[in-house]
């Protein structure tokens, strides 16, 4: 892993996309549990999915022309959708409308030597009928006024369906897709409600003996046994805030990760909408310019980190054109 790491340190610059059905709506990619879109009602969102214009060989070149050296796709959001031929009945992008995202966008990273990681949501996934209850954690699920009846947790043991599934996917983007550099695990919060559910060893165990090239991050750290963390916009820890949501015991797993993680080549993520990492039609006109750019970078850089910046493709899976245009500027000088 040595190599990958010098690598990662070196590549300074990433691009980060969510993509995947709440796109659609244009509403921020927490829209199902924002407005608690029931589960069936959400899963119609499927049928209408026409990534006509994602195009990996486009976007791979314009990560280049940006001067970025990887790719980060949302494999799974929180919705718990796939952007890749997950086999898990029907919840996913080739089942939907025959496209393989992951497959395609890794294909080009390979031929364009660029590094093809997967963002994948292992700590919240508001589909799978056994990920654990509200009572646990508020994001584990949609504040729905009545459980839905695909909704099956009952007991901690529940939840070993919702793992092997889970691990069985992380398998599948480990040995489908040529070399991953690397894995993001998110969302962190997601994790603190029940830390002791989630076989975080086994699991980076497993992906290491795998590929092991690939690199590893879950946010600030899980474990704190992660390659790099990776904070949304400044290189800060979540003591506090978990502290106040999870108790002190998880602050004290959270500080424990941390303390580990911190004086590592890390990466801070962003994204060129302001308050959204999926499409959001509201902030259309609000995107980041090619100055901000540059110094959200320089300043990443100069405190040892790589800048993932994000950029929500539209419906049909094409870049947004003020972001395209960004990045092209951005390697213009
Ligand atoms: C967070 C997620 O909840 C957001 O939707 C987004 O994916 C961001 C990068 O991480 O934990």
């Amino acid at each position: 892993r040595a190599a990958s790491l010098a690598w990662f340190a070196d590549a300074k610059f990433g691009l980060f996309m969510h993509y995947g059905l709440y796109s659609l709506l244009g509403r921020h990619e927490w829209v199902m549990y924002r407005e608690q879109i029931p589960v069936a009602e959400y899963e119609k969102l499927a049928q209408q999915f026409r990534p006509d214009r994602f195009d990996a060989d486009f976007i791979t070149d314009l990560a280049l022309e940006a001067g970025m050296k990887y790719v980060n796709l949302t494999s799974k959001h929180h919705d718990g959708f796939c952007m890749f031929d997950a086999e898990n009945d029907g919840w996913n992008s080739a089942d939907a409308c025959g496209r393989d995202l992951c497959g395609e966008l890794a294909e080009q990273c390979h031929r364009k030597g660029l590094g093809c990681f997967f963002y994948y949501s292992l700590f919240a996934d508001w589909h799978h009928p056994y990920f654990y209850p509200r009572e646990f954690n508020p994001i584990a699920r949609p504040d729905y006024a009545e459980q839905p009846p695909q909704y099956k947790f009952q007991q901690d043991e529940d939840f070993q369906h919702y793992l092997e599934d889970a691990t069985g996917q992380i398998r599948r983007l480990l040995t489908n897709y040529g070399p991953v550099a690397g894995i993001w695990f998110d969302p962190l919060m997601g994790y603190y409600g029940r830390p002791d559910l989630f076989p975080m060893e086994s699991i980076y165990q497993e992906i290491r003996r795998l590929q092991p090239h690939c690199l590893i991050s879950a946010k600030q750290g899980a474990t704190g046994t992660e390659d790099f963390a990776a904070p949304e916009r400044s290189g800060h820890s979540l003591e506090k805030e978990i502290a106040k949501r999870y108790g002190d015991e998880a602050a004290k797993i959270a500080a424990h990760a941390w303390r580990q993680n911190k004086s590592k080549h890390n990466e801070i993520c962003d994204t060129m909408q302001p308050g959204a990492w999926g499409y959001t039609k509201a902030d259309d006109q609000a995107h980041k310019s090619p100055t901000e750019v540059r110094e959200l970078l320089a300043a990443a850089n100069a405190s040892n980190c790589n800048l993932l910046l994000n950029t929500g493709p539209l419906p049909d899976g094409s870049i947004h054109p003020q972001d395209v245009e960004t990045f092209r500027q951005l390697g213009s000088g």
